[in-house]
């Protein structure tokens, strides 16, 4: 075993969903090996512990994976468990921890941000029951990286990761596993994957985007070979390590392709996308994109229809700045809904706890309890369901839902690599401002309610505060303003405006615009940042 010594680096402060950085700001030396000496410290070290261990094939992951691997075994780690090629999907991983009943896992992925020697890399960590490490534990690793002044490795040449099969690193077991297998057998067994296979032999077209990031393998393997979907239905399927110059980001404005192949005539009958990991989701139908808040919402309203989730829901959980469509479902089914922080870590206590069943968020993420993150490949599984049981398409499934719940208008506008300084004035207007808003009516509406979101744990007593502005509008209408918690460039402002109606016909961005209108002249992005517009709109 060999103790080096490292300096400490600034700023290893995991954000919304592990650490994110440049690629270069990860690879300069000592980096990596600093971060992860201080996850394995403050988990209260490896010794005797097993490992999951993957990611979503991106560059430098494979060079990480062997310095993880090395650093596992010096600090006294039993076992490793490692997906083929060094891939998981951020689900895989923690169903894999479950299964194996592991103490911890690392994913190595940035998630929907760009990858490359230009582009970004990320570390994020699942603890035992398989979900993102809480607050607490993501505080601890920050406090000891700024104190660090060593780090544990051994002298050993890189082992190859390319074949299943067990082998051993000084003391410590590798188990290299097939990423996908483990993974489209727990989806077997959540739904009825006979009744879609008989919707696709029906002459049901689909396409799934991997993106040329990590599903593309789950994808075929679950939608071609198990259930029998056309070869092609799967396009973009080769995990690259640069996602092949795309912008691994499910949403109108990343998988544009997918959306004008949707709109074009001769539109197969649905679509779906996922980010670089995995964990997210896009819905389309020909000339229908849902949204995501809509897609969590018609999740929860018909999981019923899917063997997994026969018995319903015990409740379910939605992030502050999703919309409240799943609200009025939970009403409709007389379940528990709750209103958490943005990022699935906050999600984990009620999944555990068994007060949630499924859980969302706005930004194409959904979920169950089946594993302790959120799960692409299974809300697109849980959407064939839906489809194959009711025999209905997505348009007819959306305006069914609309016609019973009422429309929840939603959009959120991204204000993308802002000086921090510009984010941080708007932030702080707005902030300043919310005591005086109640009453105040701007652009027609009127605001009934500001705050600052905070958060208590209702499992266990966790307070969490800043976490979002919201601002409360007469006709069932808001914006919240929040800054981002996964971007390596400047700052991200995040503007979510909602607005609910019985009349579902209509444009998103027109049904919103008095809304939108409001929140500029209160909150001033616009003005203050001197931008033009939101980059992203979904
Ligand atoms: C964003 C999303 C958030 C999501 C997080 C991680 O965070 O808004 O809902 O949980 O990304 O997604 P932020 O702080 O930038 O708004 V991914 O697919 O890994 O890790
Ligand atoms: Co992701």
């Amino acid at each position: 075993v060999l103790i080096q010594t490292v300096q400490p680096f600034e700023g290893q402060k995991p954000g919304t969903s592990g650490l994110r950085k440049k690629t270069a700001v990860f690879r300069s030396p000592g980096y990596l090996e600093s971060y992860v000496q201080s996850v394995f410290d403050a988990i209260g070290g490896v010794a005797g512990k097993t490992m999951v261990l993957g990611g979503d094939g991106r560059f430098f992951a494979a060079e990480a994976a062997q310095t993880i691997l090395r650093m596992a075994a010096a600090n006294g780690a039993a076992r490793a468990i490692v997906g083929q090629g060094a891939l998981l999907s951020t689900p895989a991983a923690s169903h894999l921890i479950r299964l194996r009943g592991a103490d911890f896992g690392i994913v190595l992925s940035a998630s929907h941000n760009p990858g490359g020697p230009e582009g970004d890399f990320g570390v994020k960590l699942n603890l035992g029951n398989g979900g993102p490490a809480p607050e607490g534990v993501t505080e601890a690793i920050h406090a000891l990286s700024r104190t660090i002044d060593r780090y544990r490795t051994l002298a050993t040449d890189d082992i190859d990761l390319s074949a299943t099969g067990a082998t051993t690193l000084g003391a410590m077991t590798v188990e290299i596993v097939d990423p996908v297998a483990d993974y489209a057998d727990l989806m077997a067994g959540l739904f009825d994957f006979a009744a879609i296979r008989a919707l696709f032999a029906r002459g049901f077209r689909m396409r799934f985007d991997a993106m040329n990031a990590v599903t593309g393998p789950y994808a075929r393997e679950i939608l071609e070979r198990r259930l029998g979907a056309a070869p092609g239905t799967v396009v973009n399927a080769v995990p690259l390590s640069d996602f092949g110059g795309l912008h691994p980001d499910p949403n109108p404005t990343w998988a544009a392709d997918l959306v004008a192949l949707m709109n074009a005539p001769g539109a197969p009958d649905f679509a779906a996308a996922s980010d670089g990991d995995g964990d997210r989701h896009m819905i389309l139908g020909p000339g229908v994109y849902v949204s995501p808040s809509d897609s969590f919402a018609v999740l929860a309203a018909n999981a019923h229809l899917a063997p997994g989730y026969a018995r319903g829901l015990a409740g379910v959980a939605r992030s502050m700045p999703t919309s409240s469509a799943v609200d009025r479902v939970a009403a409709a089914l007389g379940i528990e809904c709750h209103e958490t922080p943005t990022g699935w870590k906050f999600f984990g206590t009620l999944l555990d706890a068994g007060r949630a069943t499924l859980c969302g968020e706005e930004s194409f993420g959904a979920g169950s309890d089946h594993v302790r993150e959120k799960d692409g490949l299974w809300a697109v599984l849980l959407w064939l369901d839906i489809l194959a049981a009711r025999g209905e398409g997505v348009a007819a499934v959306m305006e069914d839902h609309w016609r019973r719940f009422g429309r929840t208008w939603y959009s959120r506008h991204d204000y993308e690599a802002l000086p921090q300084a510009v984010a941080d004035r708007v932030i702080d207007g707005l902030r300043r401002q919310l005591a005086e808003l109640p009453g105040r009516t701007v652009c027609g509406l009127t605001v009934t309610g500001a705050d600052d979101f905070a958060y208590v744990d209702p499992v266990d007593g966790t307070a969490t505060a800043g976490q979002g502005l919201r601002v409360r509008l007469s006709d069932e209408a808001r914006f919240v303003l929040r800054l981002s918690g996964t971007g390596t460039e400047g700052a991200t402002l995040r503007l979510y405006l909602e607005r609910h109606g019985d009349d579902w016909h209509g444009e998103v961005q027109d049904r919103l615009a008095e809304v939108a209108a409001a929140a500029e002249e209160i909150a001033g992005i616009r003005r203050l940042t001197g931008r033009a517009g939101p980059h992203v709109v979904t």
